[in-house]
């Protein structure tokens, strides 16, 4: 079965066990998967590799028994080992063309973009989606350049024709705006691991981005 795109689904979830509320990763990633989230990207910044490949094949697991995609950020080994559906990286980050060599012609490759030319680049270089972002000021990733607004996201909307999804600060009281520039698909972080009730979170979330178009 092919992976889900961005474009495909309208929500995007990360993983980040600090935002997690203290919930261990299975019951936040149950209650996303469980609540129709069809794109999971496991993001870990501060574990052990062979910790994080623990945790990776556990979200193979339950994504692939809930036929979502599983996304690894950064660690294309670990992307590999767990067969995951797809890698995601960043744009200091191995080029895209060497992370293809690595990962073979059906791994799915997403890059984050900031600018129209990185936007373009990606697209040459054969990323399969790019990340759109951050859109707004976001405190969940450290080093996270300036936030782009909703200009660089109506520039993607109208000149790119490949899948995206929109990232930063996105929360359930600002993604209607988000949506109505463009946005099929949204990655929120804190918003959904932060919820004390992930299901209605989702819910919520999904009724303003209905609302919005
Ligand atoms: N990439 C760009 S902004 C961001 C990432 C991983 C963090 C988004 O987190 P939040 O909590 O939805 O603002
Ligand atoms: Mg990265």
């Amino acid at each position: 079965m092919p992976a889900v795109l961005p474009g495909e689904t309208d929500l995007y979830a990360v993983t980040d066990a600090r935002l997690s509320l203290g919930r261990p990763l299975a019951v936040v990633a149950e209650g996303l998967l469980n609540a129709g989230v069809r794109i999971l990207q496991y993001r870990e910044k501060k574990l052990k590799a062979g910790q994080m490949l623990e945790e990776c094949r556990l979200l193979r697991e339950l994504t692939r028994r809930a036929k979502a995609c599983f996304i690894v950020n950064d660690h294309i080994d670990i992307a590999l080992l767990t067969e995951a559906d797809g890698v995601h990286i960043g744009q200091e980050d191995l080029p895209i063309a060497d992370v293809r060599r690595l990962v073979g012609p059906k791994m799915l490759i997403g890059l984050s973009t900031h600018s129209p030319d990185q936007a373009r680049a990606a697209q040459a270089a054969g990323a399969d989606y790019i990340g759109v972002g951050p859109i707004f000021a976001t405190q969940t990733k450290e080093d996270v350049v300036a936030p782009v607004g909703c200009d660089y996201l109506d520039w993607v909307t109208r000149n790119m024709d490949m899948p995206f999804v929109a990232i930063g600060g996105i929360k359930e009281n600002n993604i209607a705006e988000v949506t109505r520039h463009g946005a099929r698909c949204c990655a929120l972080v804190s918003e959904l691991l932060g919820a004390r009730d992930i299901a209605a979170k989702v819910k919520a979330v999904r009724a303003a981005m209905k609302a919005a178009v």
